[in-house]
């Protein structure tokens, strides 16, 4: 193999793993409220998730848990600065509770994934 091909073929293939790169970087999660694994004192009176990409709102989902199933969350909305959004319209007790969500960003790939938080007892 002469030199010159050698080079179009180290370019080839770093061009390859450019690619690769670049279409394997799925929207991710990037912060929350509540923050992931928070203990807070109050009931949130919104659930709100940040992404590293514009959510695609028609596959876009927020879900809560707590210990005795599934609470209903108002409808999920995309929010400013990549986030989706989705109010809680119930005072949540003490407990534990876990938030899972679905979006898609740039590359329509489905994510999810899920955080837990928890409500601590009043002094
Ligand atoms: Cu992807």
């Amino acid at each position: 193999m002469t030199t010159n091909c050698t080079r179009a073929l180290i370019a080839a293939l770093a061009t390859v793993v450019a690619t690769t790169a670049m279409v394997s970087a799925h929207m991710a999660y990037s912060k929350s409220l509540p923050e992931k694994d928070a203990t807070i004192s109050e009931s949130p009176s919104e659930v709100q998730i940040w992404f590293t990409q514009d959510p695609e709102p028609a596959i876009s989902q927020l879900s809560l848990e707590g210990s005795s199933g599934e609470i209903a969350l108002g409808d999920t909305e995309v929010g400013a600065e990549k986030s989706i959004v989705a109010s809680v319209p119930t005072t949540l007790g003490p407990g534990s509770y876990t938030v899972k969500w679905r979006s898609a960003g740039d590359d329509g790939h489905v994510q999810r994934g899920e955080f837990g938080f928890t409500i601590r007892t009043a002094d």
